[in-house]
């Protein structure tokens, strides 16, 4: 068999540069977005025993290799619209966690009362999308019953409708998916990728909406302990790439579906590093793309900051790095940080393109 081959854009350019560079065949265009790209690394074999080498895009746009005009073409290729917010620019989503421990000391209702607060608060700072989760899913946590999820999420759904924003539900649970998308919500997130429940890839697709596919190595009990990869790009890119086929099966469209490389879940700092050096690859997906980095524990690893809510600046520069790479969507809990940011990268990498995307 032929050897795989992938193809991790890099070379990239901003602003007027890009489509300068695109329309004289000297760059792609990542998605139909904002970024081009001037090269790209070409990896070919399996993961463990890769060959990489660095090609121009003239080079690799008259190459009559089939494999790489089809990665070409996925990773050029506009993406469609999420839940109806176009994905030629970059957009935030802003967490919502309805866990008990969150926001207060004890009753559901006040759990409740507190996150819709909270969203409406993230939605006015300029969150695109609002993430409501009602399972912890930290590393080394235990489960929570569907029962007890619907509880906490179902509600704050609810409590959301008027706001207008576009409503992510955060959930491993084919029966949560269910209930979620009938009270009103718009985008499954499942950190699962539609593993977890042996229903969920049939829920996700009976809503019709659409999903967001996350790689993780593992349970989130066991999934910190000694993680290992031959090649963490290419192992997570595989993965995706298996589970968006297994998606289309069960008639979930590609249109639809959103791939995330699932920083913190089953790696350790170095398998981090390496997917947020990497991310351009996932384009090949032909999806668009999440990252979330926010306040997770290699931002602590790296900088010796044991308090979660104190990594905002080490957040901000995860994410504007995933921007530069041309990522559609961070997923972020400081939303009124991440929207200055973002308008000042759009400011320097798009100009023209510059008025407040929550105005
Ligand atoms: C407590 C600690 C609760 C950590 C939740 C977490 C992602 C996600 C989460 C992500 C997508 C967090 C995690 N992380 N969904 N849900 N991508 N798509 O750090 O990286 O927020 S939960």
């Amino acid at each position: 068999m032929a050897d795989k081959i992938y193809l991790r854009p890099a070379g990239f350019l901003y602003g007027r540069a890009a489509p300068e560079a695109a329309s004289g065949g000297k760059a792609g265009v990542i998605a139909g977005g904002g970024v081009g790209f001037a090269m790209a690394q070409v990896i070919e074999g399996a993961p463990g025993d890769a060959r990489r080498e660095l090609r121009s895009f003239s080079e690799l746009f008259a190459s009559r290799d089939p494999a790489i005009a089809g990665l070409l073409k996925a990773i050029t290729a506009p993406r469609a619209p999420l839940a109806g917010l176009s994905l030629d620019r970059p957009r935030i989503m802003g967490v919502v966690n309805v866990t008990p421990d969150s926001f207060s000391d004890g009753g559901l209702h006040a759990t409740a009362d507190a996150a819709i607060a909270h969203a409406r608060q993230l939605a006015a700072d300029g969150a695109d999308i609002l993430d409501i989760g009602g399972e912890s899913t930290r590393p080394g946590s235990a489960a929570v019953g569907a029962e007890e999820e619907a509880a906490r999420v179902l509600p704050v759904i609810e409590g959301l409708k008027e706001a207008g924003a576009v409503i992510s539900v955060d959930t491993r649970k084919s029966a949560i998916m269910t209930q979620a998308a009938q009270g009103g919500a718009h985008i499954i997130n499942d950190v699962s990728a539609l593993t977890q429940d042996g229903q969920s890839l049939q829920a996700a697709a009976a809503s019709g909406l659409p999903v967001i596919l996350m790689h993780a190595r593992g349970d989130p009990e066991t999934m910190q302990d000694d993680p290992a990869y031959g090649d963490v790009l290419l192992e997570v890119y595989d993965y995706l790439s298996r589970r968006i086929a297994a998606c289309e099966r069960a008639g979930i469209e590609r249109a639809k579906i959103i791939a995330d490389p699932g920083i913190g879940f089953g790696k350790t700092v170095e398998h981090n590093l390496a997917l947020l050096a990497g991310l351009s690859l996932f384009h090949g997906l032909g999806v668009g793309l999440l990252l979330g980095a926010s306040r997770k524990r290699f931002i602590g690893a790296l900088t010796g900051e044991a308090e979660a809510r104190r990594r905002e600046p080490g957040s901000l520069a995860a994410a504007l790095g995933a921007l530069g790479q041309g990522v559609q969507i961070a997923r972020v809990h400081d939303v009124a940080a991440a929207r200055q940011a973002f308008t000042i990268w759009n400011a320097i990498h798009s100009p023209g393109r510059r008025a407040p995307s929550h105005a």
